[in-house]
């Protein structure tokens, strides 16, 4: 008996977190960001990554179109790919990242990300480093992205 009542207390509470989860996590306005980081790297590097969550609390549809940031030569908004042989390769997001209202979408290592090429000023770990990110509907948003270790522990080789 004992037993039966943990197992369902454990079952409610994995319930409501899930409910909390897809009613709480993106309700609002507009587009949020969250988990924003960049990998760091030293002045004249070749490039580097930079990662975050976008929560489009809005109802209508939106997109991730632009990145500027003023660290950097150029900056990509770039796609992950794996082939049928599972070797993975990037390429530029050429219509941007879609966010569907309503749901976060997360640029994170093995995925989409914000790929900074050509590092003209050093981003030192603990820093942060000011991107703004530009989207089809919303207004320009500058976020500040946390600079962590170069290479963390889901391996996001070749960033
Ligand atoms: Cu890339």
């Amino acid at each position: 008996m004992h037993i039966i009542r943990s197992l369902s207390l454990a079952a409610a509470i994995a319930l409501s977190a899930c409910a909390g989860e897809e009613t709480g996590i993106c309700a609002g306005d507009g587009i949020t960001a969250g988990d924003a980081w960049v990998r760091a790297a030293g002045e004249g590097a070749p490039m580097s990554a930079a990662y975050v969550e976008l929560c489009n609390g809005g109802d209508a549809p939106d997109r991730l179109l632009a990145v500027k940031y003023n660290g950097a030569q150029a900056v990509e908004i770039h796609e992950t790919q794996m082939s049928d042989e599972g070797v993975a390769s990037m390429a530029p997001a050429a219509n941007g990242i879609a966010l569907p209202p309503h749901e976060m979408t997360a640029l994170a290592p093995g995925g989409a990300h914000i790929m900074l090429i050509g590092i003209s000023e050093a981003i030192a770990e603990g820093e942060e480093a000011a991107i703004t990110l530009e989207f089809e509907n919303a207004e320009p948003m500058t976020v500040m992205f946390e600079a962590r270790p170069r290479m963390d522990a889901s391996g996001h080789q070749g960033h």
